[in-house]
């Protein structure tokens, strides 16, 4: 009737999927934003998508009693490998919740700050440090040295999730070439996209990719299965993330994660934890080095709240101007561009009080465009201004304005682990090194999987007195 032609008005349903371009799509869905506003959709395979871009529609996306988390497309396939793991799970599987609730003590504040001398430097005299890896490298290689950010930041980040969670060394600032994982992974999220975007008919032409893709699987799958062994023939103490697996109970069913879980499992936390900080770094460091007021501020405070001293974990809180500068740097790049809902209630549902979303229709949020709302940042939103991200402001920040950690309870498990960590090696960096880019007309290119980082950007450290 004239309701539902009402519902279906200014809501453009523009092409396919298929037209975005693969290797840009975050950009591609952030011009049609600029295009088409704050609602739009594609099809994908002949099933509606619908992407939203301001903050007013995504607060009520946010809204738990009327949407929640869908797995489907590029996410979908990774369940090839991953399962019903944390992150790929739907709302509805039970193992979903069991691991939630064992894997949330984990996580929490306690166990993170527990986390920190690992994360830092040694146990023991004999165990080589992650972040001070990081530190002696650059002040080896001296102010010549093009830094490979992105790569040197994913060094960091993988082997400290691996050390921090399960006491595994993938030493990777021991080689030039990046661990064998990182090429495993990078199959995995490009033959899962791939083969989201493709026609079951074509599948006989992508034998190869498909080849490689399980291939993958295997490898990680098997990393995976070796780590567990490893360490139920060896028990260790301590309260790591592959120990709050192995012997944690869920405390609502008193049951525990099967093998099978405990390696979807830990892969994903290899994947998702250590991509989007390793982004977060590197546009974070594109950013201070390319605005020298907020590179100065940043260096005073580090100066002031723990000059020369080694970083500990309470400094982590007492660095209100690095804080916001991490803020606005997620809020420019959130390094997980979009996250994924659909209505709770079996009879669809509307947003913004006239568009009309089936249940099972995917609605996307396109976490750039929503995060550059001028109806919320103003006209300057395209500009990195880390003041804006002081507390004061921060917290009166509309509900959706700011969402690089997804929402509610499939929001980001791993959050205070990856805050904790980049606030640590920012400071470190900062007190030990100035930094410059490499080329100072670089100007930011994007490279995408299912995260965002910056391509080709390099820089040179130089050790600032009093370390040399
Ligand atoms: Mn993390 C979910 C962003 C660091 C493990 N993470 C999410 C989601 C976003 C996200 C967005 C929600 C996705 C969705 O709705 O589909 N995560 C980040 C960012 C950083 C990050 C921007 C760093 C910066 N994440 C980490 C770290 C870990 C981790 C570190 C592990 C140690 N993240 C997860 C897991 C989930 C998740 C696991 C899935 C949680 C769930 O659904 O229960």
């Amino acid at each position: 009737g004239d309701d539902d032609t009402n519902i279906e008005r200014g809501w453009p349903l523009l092409g396919n999927v298929t037209d975005v371009d693969p290797e840009t799509p975050i950009a591609s869905l952030q011009n049609l934003a600029k295009t088409y506003g704050e609602i739009f959709s594609l099809s994908l395979l002949g099933k509606k998508r619908v992407f939203i871009t301001t903050q007013k529609l995504l607060e009520e996306a946010c809204n738990e009693k009327r949407f929640g988390k869908l797995v489907s497309a590029a996410l979908g396939e990774l369940r090839n490998g991953i399962h019903d793991g944390l992150f790929t799970a739907q709302n509805d599987e039970e193992n979903w919740h069991l691991a939630h609730r064992i894997l949330v003590p984990a996580f929490g504040p306690l166990n993170i700050t527990s986390m920190f001398d690992d994360m830092k430097d040694a146990r023991t005299p004999n165990t080589a440090p992650i972040a001070s890896q990081l530190v002696l490298k650059w002040a080896r290689y001296g102010p010549e040295y093009a830094i490979p950010t992105t790569d040197d930041f994913t060094r960091l980040t993988l082997d400290t999730l691996a050390l921090c969670a399960m006491d595994y060394r993938f030493n990777s600032f021991y080689t030039d070439e990046m661990h064998p994982f990182i090429n495993a992974m990078l199959g995995f999220l490009k033959g899962g996209g791939s083969r989201a975007r493709r026609p079951g008919l074509m599948a006989p032409f992508y034998r190869a990719e498909d080849a490689q893709f399980f291939t993958d699987i295997e490898y990680m799958r098997k990393l995976g299965q070796e780590i567990v062994e490893t360490r139920v023939q060896h028990p260790k103490e301590g309260k790591d993330l592959l120990n709050a697996m192995l012997h944690g109970k869920d405390p609502k069913t008193e049951k525990s994660l099967s093998q099978g879980t405990i390696i979807d499992n830990l892969i994903t936390f290899l994947i998702a934890g250590h991509e989007t900080t390793s982004g977060l770094l590197s546009f974070l460091f594109y950013y201070l080095v390319k605005h020298p007021e907020a590179y100065r501020k940043a260096q005073a405070e580090v100066d002031e709240v723990i000059g020369t001293e080694s970083i500990q974990p309470h400094h982590v809180t007492s660095l209100p101007y690095i804080t916001a500068c991490l803020r606005e740097t997620l809020r420019l790049q959130p390094t997980a561009p979009a996250f994924t809902t659909t209505p709770n209630s079996s009879d669809g549902d509307v947003l913004g009080g006239k568009y009309f979303v089936e249940r099972g229709q995917p609605i996307v949020a396109v976490l750039p465009a929503i995060h550059r709302d001028p109806a919320v940042y103003g006209q300057d939103a395209e500009e990195f201004k880390p003041e804006r991200m002081l507390d004061e402001e921060f917290n009166r920040l509309p509900p959706g304005a700011w969402k690089p950690f997804g929402n509610g309870a499939r929001g980001c498990i791993g959050r205070p682990f990856a805050w904790q960590e980049a606030m640590m090696v920012t400071a470190m960096l900062l007190q030990y090194f100035n930094f410059a880019p490499q080329d100072p007309s670089y100007d930011l290119q994007i490279k995408s999987t299912l995260t965002i980082k910056p391509k080709d950007f390099f820089m040179h450290s130089t050790l600032r007195e009093g370390w040399t």
